[in-house]
């Protein structure tokens, strides 16, 4: 094997490995997801859908997809899935141009408060494609309902979208849904952040609201990089299938789509039900010792809450996430509601569990991590003592390679 990156490689897997990974976007997929990724699946072409290729030799990656499909239609319920996208930021361009006209109007969460690139930030193509309007979030962090039917009666938009980045609550589909009829909007969710969560049954499903759910596979999904797009409604499915092939994308991944369907499996067994619980449960704990401590920070429903580094120990995102860093705490900078510095700087730090859940994390470290995080941040230990205590928390946790 090519030498340099082998030894990035395993450099890579060292880093894993010793660090508390805390970004709330990541986690750690199975042996048989990544097995999959490096197959030799990788060789085929096979541009168009199963059964109806522009290439020979389709027989068994139709199979593949076809699995892929079934999968996904059975873990979250919807009619029509399409596993193609090559991730998050595809699905949504696609799904924007299956419901859409060019030009068309979306009203989004205001990005600073949560949302995503793709939800209409000026350096996404987003934003050149479509009219993008604003809801906020209220002044305690939610979502205000009531608000966001008010902006939606003014700007009558073609689409109303949700689904978050960095939202730590439960979000209420329905009254979403109902909203969108009362001013003749479709509805799109982006539950990349969530799906995983949707799927083990501790979040509301979206799908039989939204007229479109897109999704990317390796979040809380624990799935490879990638992305999906389901919906209940046929016409919505065609143009969807038209927007990923042939509009946006050439061939499809197909070694991908085969570690997507092994990831639906995994989340279809009762053991991922019991590992989302413990991911809510984890995060909960750890949000609540940082309460305990007297840090400011969000409450939370899901796998991540937001820390006021800025109040609480007068650092700016980008430099708690740096002094994390050199102790093996992986972060990032990220805006709080309301947020009076850039997004390069922060007032916030995102602090997820669905990683290191997956490697064995219980509530007890989870508590643990908050005291670390709260003496290292407060100067009330130094940099030895803080790495010491990173190392005794992973001790007992799975290493990456075998999970
Ligand atoms: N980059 C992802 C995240 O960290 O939330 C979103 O795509």
């Amino acid at each position: 094997m090519d030498k340099e990156i082998q030894s990035l490689i395993r450099k890579e897997t060292i880093r894993q490995n010793k660090g508390i990974e805390l970004i709330a976007s990541e986690n750690y997929a199975s042996k048989d997801v990544r097995h999959a990724c490096e197959s030799i699946l990788t060789n085929k072409y096979a541009e168009g859908y199963p059964h109806k290729r522009y290439y020979g030799g389709c027989e068994f990656v139709d199979q593949v997809e076809e699995l892929a499909i079934e999968r996904v239609k059975e873990l979250f319920g919807s009619k029509f899935a399409n596993v193609q996208p090559h991730s998050g930021s595809q699905a949504n361009a696609e799904a924007y141009r299956a419901l859409l006209p060019n030009g068309g109007k979306i009203l989004s969460l205001v990005l600073n408060d949560g949302g995503h690139l793709t939800h209409g930030s000026p350096v996404s193509f987003s934003s050149f494609m479509y009219d993008f309007v604003f809801y906020p979030l209220n002044k305690d962090g939610h979502l205000d309902y009531d608000g966001i039917l008010k902006v939606a009666q003014i700007e009558k938009p073609n689409l109303i979208l949700a689904g978050y980045s960095a939202y730590p609550y439960a979000i209420d589909f329905k009254k979403l849904r109902e909203i969108a009829d009362k001013v003749g909007a479709l509805f799109m969710v982006d539950m990349a952040h969530i799906a995983g969560l949707i799927a083990g049954g501790v979040h509301m499903n979206p799908v039989p609201y939204a007229h479109v759910v897109t999704s990317t596979t390796h979040k809380t999904l624990r799935g490879p990089r990638g992305g999906i797009i389901l919906t209940n409604d046929e016409e919505i499915a065609k143009r969807i299938n038209s927007a990923v092939f042939p509009f946006y994308q050439g061939g499809p991944l197909e070694h991908i789509i085969a570690a997507k369907a092994i990831c639906f499996n995994e989340a279809l067994q009762p053991p991922f039900k019991k590992y989302v619980r413990s991911v809510v449960e984890n995060t909960k704990a750890c949000r609540d010792e940082f309460k305990r401590l007297g840090a400011i920070v969000s409450d939370t429903d899901n796998h991540l809450f937001l820390l006021n580094v800025l109040d609480s120990f007068g650092l700016t995102g980008l430099d708690a996430q740096k002094k994390l860093e050199a102790i093996n705490i992986t972060t990032n900078k990220n805006m709080i509601p309301g947020d009076k510095l850039k997004p390069n700087k922060t007032s916030g730090l995102r602090i997820g569990f669905a990683a290191i859940t997956t490697r064995g994390c219980d509530a007890k470290d989870a508590r643990a991590i908050a005291k670390l995080i709260f003496d290292y941040l407060s100067n009330k230990i130094d940099d030895k003592k803080a790495k010491e205590e990173v190392k005794r928390i992973v001790s007992s946790w799975k290493l990456i390679q075998d999970i």
